[in-house]
């Protein structure tokens, strides 16, 4: 695990939204973690989450000409992470979200910010079934542009609806990468260096064995 990856897991337990306990996913599954962005609720925080987005890309393969927000939860995700690529990348990249709703007057269309031209990246926190990656790929395709990959938070690394990850699934259907901060491996290594930690090593270990991939 690399420092920025490490700290980033403590960053995310500190302001709680990286959780231990008992939470039903969408999935109906129920999980002895969850980890949820909404709860990165100040400026410094949001700074901090890009930076870390942008940390994931630049150590990725990943090329894209522009970055993409699905809406909501994806809105400011995708800013942060365009703020910091210029700030700190001198990766300078066009960016834009879509409406949920569309609007008649004014400007009209459902995409703020740049038009979708060329690579396009997704950014979004978590992957689970992809239902909403899904949805933004097909957005690009049909504004004539091309899907460059996906970019989340945290890498659940569960099996989707056979033995394959969600993550996998999208990899496969899509010939894209997703790249993600951190991923479910992790936050169990991290869990496992410390020993007030153990029980919940344990209960995300089981839970591994169970939905995780092999
Ligand atoms: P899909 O759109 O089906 O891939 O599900 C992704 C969503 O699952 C996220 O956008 C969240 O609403 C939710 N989620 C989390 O945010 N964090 C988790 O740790 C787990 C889930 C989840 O319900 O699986």
């Amino acid at each position: 695990m690399e420092t920025y990856q490490r700290e980033f897991i403590e960053f995310a337990i500190a302001r709680k939204v990286l959780r231990f306990g008992e939470f039903e996913l969408k999935s109906g599954r129920t999980s002895p973690y969850f980890f949820n962005t909404g709860l990165f609720q100040r400026g410094s925080d949001l700074a901090r989450l890009g930076q870390a987005y942008a940390q994931a890309l630049t150590r990725s393969d990943l090329e894209c000409d522009m970055v993409f927000g699905p809406a909501y939860k994806g809105i400011p995700l995708a800013t942060a992470t365009a703020s910091a690529l210029a700030t700190h990348h001198r990766l300078d990249l066009p960016w834009a979200f879509n409406r949920k709703e569309d609007k008649a007057h004014g400007e009209g269309g459902d995409i703020v910010g740049a038009p979708l031209e060329g690579r396009v990246l997704i950014v979004d926190d978590v992957i689970t079934a992809g239902t909403a990656v899904r949805e933004s790929i097909e957005r690009i395709q049909a504004a004539g542009a091309t899907p460059a990959g996906v970019l989340v938070a945290l890498d659940r690394q569960e099996k989707g609806q056979a033995e394959r990850s969600a993550i996998q699934e999208v990899e496969a259907e899509f010939d894209i990468p997703v790249v993600s901060i951190i991923s479910l491996d992790q936050i169990l290594e991290y869990l496992r260096e410390l020993p007030d930690m153990s029980d919940y090593a344990e209960e995300v270990a089981r839970y591994r064995d169970t939905y995780g991939v092999a």
